[in-house]
C-alpha cells in the first residue's frame, strides 16, 4: 500500500469512509488533511453504523494510529463529543492525535458562518453552518487561534481579545447578532485545551517518521473536487482543498513522499448545497435515487440532489489530483434500472466541450450529451468477483474507466465493509 491519498472525485459524499474503513486494515496510519465537521464520512460494521465527522475512518481498527493534520479546522467541542460517543461504543480513541498547526472553530465562527448565509438570499451557498469558512478567513488573515495557542493561555488571551473585539462589530452592526463575551468564550477555550491536550503532537514529524520506516499511510480526504476551493465550482465550494495536493499541505509531507492516488465515484452523482450540477435529475427518478442510495446529508441530514454519472467531472478529477486508480461506491443502488446514462460531454453553443468550465455563465448554459447503456436487474449486493457482475453491470464500470482513462480498483455493492469488490 505505502502511501496513498484517496479523494472525493465529485461534490462529496462518494463514499470516502466506506473506502477509507476497508482500506485502513493495511494501513499503519490514516491521516484527516482538510475540511472539519461539515464532513460526515459513514462506515457500516456488520450492524453498526458509525457518522465520523472529524476523526479519520481508521479509528474503528484498534491498532490505527489516526492523525487530523494541520489543514483541518477543528472544532473542539465537536471532538470531544466524537471521542466520548466513540468510547461509549467500545471503540478506543488512544490512537488519535491531532495536530498542533490545526486552527479551532469558536463559537462566533459558527454564528458568522449562519449570519453570512442568511444575508445572502438567494445567492447564499447552502453551508452546513458549522463555522468551516470564517475558521479558514481566520486562518489567511492570520488572526486564526491554532492548537497550540489554545495551549498557551496568554497567546490565547491575547489573540482572543483581539478577535472578539472586531468579530462583535461585525456580528453586531452588520449582521444585528448579539455579541460575544470574552470571558466566556475564554472560559469555553481553557476549557477545550484541558480535554485535548492529551492527544496534541506535531503530526507532520510523526507521518514523515511512519513514511520513512516504510509503513503504510492512508490520507483520507473529505468533501470532494468540485468543492474544492481552487479547482470547484467558485463560488458553491467549501473554503478548504480536498484534492489530493491538500494532503500535502494539509497534513506536512513532500510531493514526493505520495505514491498512489484513488478517487472516490459514486456510480452516479449527488451535491449537496447550492451550485451548477449538469445531469442533476429534477424528476422521479431523482427521488428514487434519493429513497434507494439514502442520499441525505451525513452531518446535516438535508436531502442529496440526485443526477446521472458524469464522465466529464472525472476526466477533471483525474487531471487536478493525479488519480492512479477510480473506486466507484454505490453501483448497486442502480440495480433494476432499464437504462442508465453516463454524461460524455457538455453541449455549449454549436460546440461540445469535452473539459470542465470555469466560466458559471458557461456552465449554466451547457446541455449534457448523453451516452446511454442497458441496466441489469439481478440483485448484485453480495457479489465478491468483478466477473460475477452481471455483464452490463461490468460494461457500465468498463466504460466509466476508459472515459477517465484511469482503471477502476474498488467497487462498492452495499454499505457495509465486506460489500466490497477489489480488481486490482
Ligand atoms: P461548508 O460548510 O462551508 O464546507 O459548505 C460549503 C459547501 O461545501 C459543501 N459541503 C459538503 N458537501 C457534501 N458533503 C459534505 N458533508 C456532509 C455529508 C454534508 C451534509 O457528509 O453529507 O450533511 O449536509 C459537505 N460539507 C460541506 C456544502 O454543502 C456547501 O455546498
Ligand atoms: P463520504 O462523505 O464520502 O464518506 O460519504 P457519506 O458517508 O457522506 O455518504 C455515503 C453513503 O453511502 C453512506 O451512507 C454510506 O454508508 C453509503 N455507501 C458507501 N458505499 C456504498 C455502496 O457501495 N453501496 C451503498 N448502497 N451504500 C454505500
Ligand atoms: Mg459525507
Amino acid at each position: 500500500m505505502s502511501t496513498v491519498v484517496l479523494i472525493g472525485a465529485q461534490w462529496g459524499d462518494e463514499g470516502k469512509g466506506k473506502v477509507t474503513d476497508y482500506l485502513s486494515e493495511r494501513a499503519d496510519m490514516v491521516v484527516r488533511y482538510q475540511g472539519g465537521n461539515n464532513a460526515g464520512h459513514t462506515v457500516v460494521v456488520g450492524d453498526d453504523e458509525f457518522k465520523l465527522h472529524l476523526i479519520p475512518s481508521g479509528i474503528l481498527y484498534k491498532d490505527k494510529l489516526c492523525l487530523i493534520g494541520n489543514g483541518v479546522v477543528i472544532d473542539p467541542s465537536v471532538l470531544m463529543e466524537e471521542i466520548k460517543g466513540l468510547q461509549e461504543r467500545g471503540i478506543n480513541t488512544d490512537n488519535l492525535r491531532i495536530s498542533t498547526r490545526a486552527h479551532v472553530i469558536l463559537p462566533y465562527h459558527r454564528e458568522l458562518d449562519k449570519a453570512e448565509e442568511d444575508s445572502k438570499g438567494k445567492n447564499k451557498i447552502g453551508t452546513t453552518c458549522r463555522g468551516i469558512g470564517p475558521t479558514y478567513m481566520d486562518k489567511s488573515a492570520r488572526v486564526g487561534v491554532r492548537i497550540i495557542d489554545l495551549m498557551e493561555e496568554d497567546r490565547l488571551a491575547e489573540i482572543l481579545e483581539m478577535n472578539i473585539k472586531t468579530k462583535n462589530k461585525i456580528l453586531t452592526k452588520v449582521y444585528d447578532h448579539e455579541s460575544f463575551n470574552f470571558n466566556e468564550v475564554f472560559k469555553i477555550a481553557k476549557q477545550y485545551a484541558d480535554n485535548l491536550r492529551k492527544y496534541v503532537t506535531d503530526t507532520s514529524l510523526l507521518i514523515n517518521d511512519v513514511i520513512d520506516e516504510g509503513k503504510n499511510v492512508l490520507f483520507e480526504g473529505a468533501q470532494g473536487t468540485l468543492l474544492d476551493l481552487d479547482h470547484g465550482t467558485y463560488p458553491y465550494v467549501t473554503s478548504s482543498n480536498p484534492v489530493a495536493a491538500g494532503a500535502c499541505l494539509g497534513a506536512g509531507v513532500g510531493p514526493t513522499k505520495i505514491n498512489k492516488i484513488l478517487g472516490v465515484v459514486k456510480a452516479y452523482t449527488t451535491r449537496v448545497g447550492e451550485g451548477p450540477f449538469l445531469t442533476e435529475l429534477m424528476d422521479n427518478l431523482g427521488e428514487m435515487i434519493r429513497q434507494n442510495g439514502r442520499e441525505f446529508g451525513t452531518t446535516t441530514g438535508r436531502p442529496r440532489r440526485c443526477g446521472w454519472y458524469d464522465a466529464v467531472i472525472t476526466r477533471y478529477a483525474v487531471r487536478i489530483n493525479g488519480l492512479t486508480f477510480l473506486a466507484v461506491t454505490k453501483l448497486d443502488v442502480l440495480t433494476g434500472l432499464e437504462k442508465l446514462k453516463i454524461c460524455t460531454g457538455y453541449k455549449f453553443e454549436d460546440k461540445i466541450l469535452k473539459d470542465f468550465p470555469c466560466s458559471l455563465k458557461t456552465l449554466t448554459k451547457c446541455e449534457p450529451v448523453y451516452e446511454e447503456m442497458p441496466g441489469w436487474q439481478e440483485d448484485i449486493s453480495q457479489i465478491k468477483n468483478f466477473a460475477d457482475l452481471p455483464v452490463n453491470a461490468q460494461r457500465y464500470l468498463n466504460r466509466i474507466a476508459e472515459l477517465a482513462g484511469v482503471p477502476v480498483a474498488v467497487i462498492g455493492v452495499g454499505m457495509k465493509r465486506d460489500q466490497t469488490i477489489i480488481v486490482h
